[in-house]
């Protein structure tokens, strides 16, 4: 153990239709890789719109929530279960801010994101949303 010791942490994160469609899945998963993160669970699907309103439940009483749902199932996404030290907060870093415009350069959004809306990948923002969000995606059994 070093110094500053960090936690060992498991996240979700998900590359959303507009990112698969373009192609940036390697991309994406070489930056999750070369970072050190490992990924133990991984798989290619379209969401069914109960899986998407259940997810993205927070936002249900949001003026954009329909179209939310509408865009996360509009084709395949890749659903990606990472751990690694502090990868909560390490994975939303490489993210970047929601709104592309407000990412900072050489961050996922900022490099690839056309709208707030559409913004390539999703990342759990608490222990408590990465454990509710890889129990929505992910079977115990498929997370190695
Ligand atoms: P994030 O955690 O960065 O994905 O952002 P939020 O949880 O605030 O929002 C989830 C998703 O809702 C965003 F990825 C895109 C969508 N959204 C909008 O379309 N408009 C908004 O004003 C805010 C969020």
């Amino acid at each position: 153990m070093g110094y500053a010791a960090q936690a060992m942490e498991r996240t979700f994160a998900m590359i959303k239709p507009d990112g698969v469609k373009r192609g940036l899945t390697a991309e994406l998963l070489t930056r999750i890789q070369r970072k050190g993160y490992r990924v133990v669970g991984l798989k290619q699907f379209v969401i069914s719109r109960e899986l998407a309103e259940n997810h993205y439940g927070e936002h249900k009483e949001r003026p954009f929530f329909g179209e939310l749902v509408n865009f996360i199932t509009s084709g395949p996404v890749v659903a990606i279960a990472l751990e690694g030290e502090n990868a909560i907060s390490g994975w939303r870093g490489m993210m970047g801010a929601t709104n592309p415009a407000n990412a900072a350069p050489g961050t996922i959004r900022a490099d690839y994101a056309t709208s707030t809306g559409e913004n390539v990948t999703h990342g759990s923002d608490s222990p408590e949303s990465a454990e509710r969000e890889l129990g929505l995606f992910f079977k115990p059994e498929e997370l190695l």
